[in-house]
């Protein structure tokens, strides 16, 4: 037989739009409802033989409107062309999923009521080729591994497994263990839950497609649906469709002490350009957070000016380059060597890091060291760490040298912090 070819995705979450998005872009464009839209086009023009859904169709129980137009015309769609589509309930859509299902026609919802429950593709002549085993979130929360509960026989056909599950060390969505799907017997595993894309597990590939469309700024990376193939001899293979619109990013910038405003604005853009040739070619809106990092004569332009910085925007072929974030970490840029010595607090600071390097005599710092040492010394005795200490043996009274560490850190940032009052 040719291999069987299944579009897998998970977490999409029709009913939410993408956060931060700035005003001019149309949220509805970027929303999972339209992406999920698509991808009935995508399956039909690559000519899938199924269409996997692991949970998290819909966002929550009150998408039910909204949800039901956009689910009941990719399941029509898919039904033209002779594609199944099937699908498993997540926490989000535990209560809704089920009754989408038995009013939509086409839809094929797998183990309601937290049961296993199996659905075969077979081939032109009727043999069975991949059974789908499906199991769905009874509740909102299910604090007990799904697998425990698999009661679906091996008949030698591969099997695909689809869940809901947690393979992170949370226990009230599903909690399972990737070594327990790995040694399951299952050909591979499609998850849904965590947002982040990609494998957990390669032979057999236990894969969380991720979220279909990414829904918030700390969900970075390319997104979007997943190729499943599964060859003859039961083995198989799963690539990234990349077919997400929307890219979060946080772009950092680092500057040097003579960069000055404009010059880290044009390293900003260079950065973000940059930034979109890693994006996959159907990005049309690469969100970004800028962080600038650093040493500057610009520390304070830059705060000032940050209303200038969250305004950057650019095209780079077919994508839109937005920054929606702008954070600001950098210190001012201060010469040690000219400050210390001078007779003020900022003097004295500024020549203990120097001392410590041996740049300046260590003479008038010897007693702060010392008095910086016993009470490092006496807070690392107290009884309030003796836990720390008896569980994590790599935990050793510090020595003085990693005192004197502490301390020139310390001493350099109370430098930034009064040169910053001063203005
Ligand atoms: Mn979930």
């Amino acid at each position: 037989m040719d291999s069987l070819e299944v579009l897998c995705t998970a977490d999409i979450h029709i009913g939410r739009r993408p956060s931060r998005l700035p005003g001019r872009f149309d949220p509805a464009e970027f929303s999972p409802r339209k992406i999920w839209g698509d991808l009935a086009a995508t399956a039909v023009n690559r000519e899938v033989d199924a269409v996997v859904v692991a949970g998290d169709l819909v966002d929550s129980e009150n998408r039910y409107a909204e949800a039901f137009g956009a689910v009941e015309s990719v399941a029509t769609t898919l039904a033209e062309a002779d594609i199944p589509l099937v699908v498993v309930a997540g926490n989000h859509d535990a209560d809704v999923l089920p009754d989408l299902a038995d009013a939509v026609d086409h839809l094929q919802l797998l183990g309601r009521n937290g049961t296993w429950e199996r659905r075969t593709l077979t081939g032109v002549d009727g043999d069975a080729l991949l059974h789908l085993d499906g199991w769905s979130f009874p509740s909102r929360y299910h604090h007990e591994s799904p697998l425990a509960t698999y009661d679906l026989g091996d008949d030698g056909v591969p099997r695909l497994g689809v869940v809901h599950a947690d393979v992170s060390d949370e226990d009230q969505y599903a909690p399972v263990a990737v070594d327990d799907l790995a040694t399951s017997g299952h050909a591979a595993w499609v998850l849904g839950h965590l947002h982040v894309p990609g494998t957990r597990h390669d032979n057999p590939p236990v894969l969380y497609p991720g979220s279909l469309q990414p829904l918030n700024p700390s969900e970075t990376g390319s997104h979007g649906a997943w190729l499943l193939s599964v060859e003859s001899d039961g083995t198989v293979d799963v690539k990234p469709l990349e077919s997400a619109t929307l890219q979060y990013e946080e772009v950092v910038v680092s500057t040097t002490p003579e960069q000055g405003f404009h010059d880290i604005v044009d390293v900003a853009h260079e950065q973000l350009r940059d930034t979109v040739t890693e994006c996959s070619t159907g990005t049309e809106l690469l969100a970004a957070k800028l962080v600038i990092e650093g040493r500057t004569d610009a520390h304070a332009d830059l705060r000032s000016r940050r209303g200038e910085l969250e305004q950057i925007e650019l095209t780079d072929g077919g994508t839109t380059v937005r920054v929606i974030d702008v954070e600001i970490n950098t210190r001012p840029a201060i010469d040690l060597a000219d400050r210390a010595g001078d007779e003020d607090p900022i003097g004295y600071l500024a020549g203990l890091p120097r001392a410590l390097d041996g740049d300046e005599p260590i003479g008038p710092y010897r007693d702060v060291i010392e008095a910086a040492h016993a009470s490092v010394r006496e807070t690392h005795d107290s009884n309030a760490y003796r836990e720390l200490k008896s569980h994590d043996e790599t935990y050793t009274r510090p020595t003085e040298a990693e005192t004197k560490d502490v301390l020139g850190q310390q001493a350099r940032q109370l430098v930034d912090a009064f040169v910053e009052q001063q203005g």
